[in-house]
């Protein structure tokens, strides 16, 4: 009898590319097998655009704590144990307590997790609850939490795993080589929302490299690269397009803004932490930023869960919105390729979907002839 092949089993994003992250040989991997999430191309919602395209979605919510957040922490979280910490500490819209939650647990050390009070949707907190963290809630936003972490991370013995934490950014950047990976080239724009502004830096900074250059993104290439020369993979890099909520989108006012306010509560952010690093993308790439109001982004939302079956959470959808957008103005011309973003799971915020939600949930009788007349006056 023939013996079975072994199959390679896929184990994460620094195993697959190691040779492109700052991770030393003996390194204990902390790893959730993150990343190779799909790169879903749209069918319906070009059909409706003016000029054609092709729009193609990498679905980060299909991460083990559903959100793009797993890549920069199983790189943050692998390096602080690599150093010896015991515990993690960052502030959150949601999204980085839940997978900090997660990694802290696989790792074995403890996470404290600052959020603002009430602000937070209900899928987030409760894996942070499940998984062990410390929660803090802070009656303030998560500008506040940023500023208190730093300052206690000074007198405390916790590693800060935002994506100040340059390992972040690293293990992030891992999303855009997937795409080139499967696309066979970049995107000719690139189109995601933006908060702290992390995530469009990071991205930029995997294209970059792709391409055989450098940025300023990577906080482990100063004057030469650590990692030698290397070959380009790509001989163009992407637009990079950022979108924020019209409530808190201080790279369309050009300064921090204070008091913030969206229903996309993942980007309720005011004071990004990466402003200078998200710029350079912007106009290094000839990129630009715009911003949606709160009924837009749902209704984008909406309509991706309608026309093609993919349910993101509201801060996720402003990438599409964006792209919408630009195509329908004409910045995005015919032909292009585009890649979207879906940062987060629209499991993450039950609340906000059902709120917004106009399918009708019906009450029948449970006899055959009540299910049955439900369903011819209902039909498309
Ligand atoms: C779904 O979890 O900042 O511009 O604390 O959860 O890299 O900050 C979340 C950010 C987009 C913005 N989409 O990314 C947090 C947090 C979702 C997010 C962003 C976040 P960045």
């Amino acid at each position: 009898m023939a013996t079975k092949k072994k199959q390679s089993v896929y184990s994460g994003i620094i195993s697959k590319y190691r040779d492109w992250l700052p991770v030393k040989a003996d390194t204990r991997i902390i790893s959730l097998c993150e990343g190779r999430t799909p790169l879903i191309k749209l069918e319906n919602i070009p059909k409706t655009l003016p000029a054609p395209v092709e729009i193609y979605v990498k679905f980060e919510g299909l991460n083990p704590t559903g959100s793009f957040k797993d890549r920069g922490m199983t790189m943050a979280v692998t390096q602080a144990v690599r150093e010896g910490a015991r515990a993690i500490i960052c502030a959150s819209t949601g999204n980085t307590s839940a997978s900090a939650a997660a990694y802290a647990a696989r790792a074995g050390i403890a996470a404290f997790v600052l959020i603002p009070e009430g602000k937070i949707a209900l899928g987030k907190l409760a894996q942070a609850m499940m998984k062990g963290a410390v929660v803090i809630q802070i009656q303030g936003n998560f500008d506040d939490g940023m500023r208190l972490v730093k300052e206690v991370a000074k007198a405390a013995p916790v590693t800060i795993v935002n994506s100040i934490n340059p390992y972040r950014l690293q293990g992030q950047k891992t999303a855009a080589f997937e795409i080139v990976d499967e696309l066979g080239r970049a995107p000719d724009f690139h189109c995601l929302p933006v908060g702290n502004a992390g995530n469009i830096s990071a991205y930029w900074t995997g294209y970059s490299e792709y391409a055989g250059m450098h940025t300023k993104a990577c906080a482990f290439c100063t004057d030469s690269c650590v990692y030698g020369d290397r070959t380009a993979h790509i001989s163009q890099r992407p637009k990079m397009l950022g979108y924020q909520a019209s409530g808190a989108a201080p790279f369309l006012r050009g300064h921090m803004v204070d008091n913030t306010e969206t229903v996309a509560t993942a980007i309720r952010i005011g004071h990004p932490q990466s402003w200078d690093l998200a710029w350079a993308a912007s106009r290094e790439s000839g990129g630009w930023f715009a911003e949606f109001s709160d009924p837009e982004i749902l209704r984008v939302q909406k309509l991706l869960a309608e026309r093609e079956g993919i349910f993101c959470e509201p801060a996720s959808a402003i990438a599409v919105a964006g792209a919408i957008q630009d195509i329908e103005q004409g910045r995005i011309p015919a032909g292009s390729v585009i890649a979207c973003t879906l940062t987060g799971h629209g499991l993450k915020d039950p609340d906000t979907a059902i709120k917004q939600s106009s399918a009708p949930v019906l009450k029948v009788d449970a006899k055959l002839e009540s299910v049955k007349k439900a369903i011819l006056d209902n039909m498309k």
